[in-house]
């Protein structure tokens, strides 16, 4: 069947518009910060897949060891005829879920939606080819803008993987999962990954590697603002920080000024203080009665909840 054309909600135009609008709320505000969506053109989508394979980053792994032991339960339970995957980046970890509705003869569409094209160009292509028979649909969009863009009808799966809804804040989060339902018809499912609160001797490493890709995945975010807004940033003049929020119980990386500078963005000057620090993501850390809650709050009745066996990451199962 083959991939067919992405569809893009996403174009350059749009792209450099919402950048733009970023840069303006979080540069301007009295505590810097940017959304971590910018990581992501393509090198930020390497540097990132590269990351999921360092060390110190368990959730990859930990999340793949409970989709492996659980695919074909999701695919049982769900009966899905449909799995859509939000932020799907390579889909790696996604080929376990549709190795298991495969076996049963039942997925008929794979709709991955991503914010970065070069990234869903190649894994809906590397998808088409080892999946025949798969309709392989690729969004271009935005899973805090897109979601009206779905495709409805047949029973469907939504696959939220990776602890990326720990990216939101928890208001956007509350958002998000409200719109989610809002989205869905009764019977359909959602499946969501969250990391899962540890000690922080084992989570600040996973975002402060020994061999400072992460660093490097961090600092991307400046390159971006440099091609895309013309902003004349020294990425080397910024130190990658990673630091646990015992309080909100997430990870906050930032960019750390090295010394003072004033930077050029659209028409804006921006002044950083010497040591001055910059919020790129915060990576929120959840507690299994948290995530249940949550769903509920948003009208999803959470069906099953499963940690790997280190209890260091968690797959929740909802229906709509
Ligand atoms: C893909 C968003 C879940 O928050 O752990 C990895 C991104 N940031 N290392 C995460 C990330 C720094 C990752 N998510």
């Amino acid at each position: 069947m083959g991939a067919e054309p992405l569809e893009i909600h996403l174009d350059d135009q749009d792209i450099v518009r919402s950048l733009g609008h970023d840069v303006r709320v979080g540069l301007t505000a009295e505590a810097k910060w940017l959304p971590p969506r910018w990581f992501y053109d393509a090198r930020g989508s390497e540097l990132f897949d590269e990351i999921t394979r360092l060390p110190e980053y368990y959730p990859t792994r930990a999340e793949r060891a409970v989709l492996a032991e659980r695919a074909t339960e999701i695919a049982d339970l769900s009966g899905a005829k449909t799995l859509i995957e939000l932020g799907s980046g390579s889909s790696e970890k996604t080929r376990l879920l549709l190795d298991a509705f495969t076996r049963r003869g039942d997925l008929g569409t794979f709709v991955p939606l991503d914010v970065s094209i070069d990234a869903l160009r190649a894994s809906t292509a590397r998808l088409a080819a080892d999946y025949p028979g798969l309709r392989v649909r690729g969004i271009v969009g935005d899973f805090t803008r897109h979601l009206d863009r779905l495709p409805t009808g047949g029973r469907r799966l939504v696959a939220f993987l990776g602890g990326t809804i720990g990216n939101l804040l928890p208001d956007e989060r509350a958002e998000f999962l409200a719109r989610m339902r809002a989205a869905l018809e009764p019977g359909d499912w959602l499946l969501v990954g969250t990391d899962l609160v540890k000690d922080p001797a084992v989570l600040v490493p996973a975002y402060d590697d020994a061999a400072g890709v992460t660093a490097e995945f961090n600092r991307n975010v400046l390159r971006v603002l440099n091609r895309e807004l013309g902003a004349d940033f020294d990425p080397e003049a910024f130190a990658h920080v990673a630091r646990w929020d015992p309080d909100r119980e997430w990870i906050e990386m930032r960019l750390r000024a090295e010394r003072p500078m004033r930077v050029r963005v659209i028409d804006l000057d921006v002044d950083f203080a010497a040591g001055e620090e910059l919020r790129t993501e915060v990576s929120a850390k959840f507690r299994p009665e948290g995530i249940a809650a949550e769903l509920a709050a948003a009208g999803f009745r959470a069906e099953r909840f499963w940690a790997d066996p280190d209890g260091r990451f968690g797959v929740s199962l909802a229906r709509a």
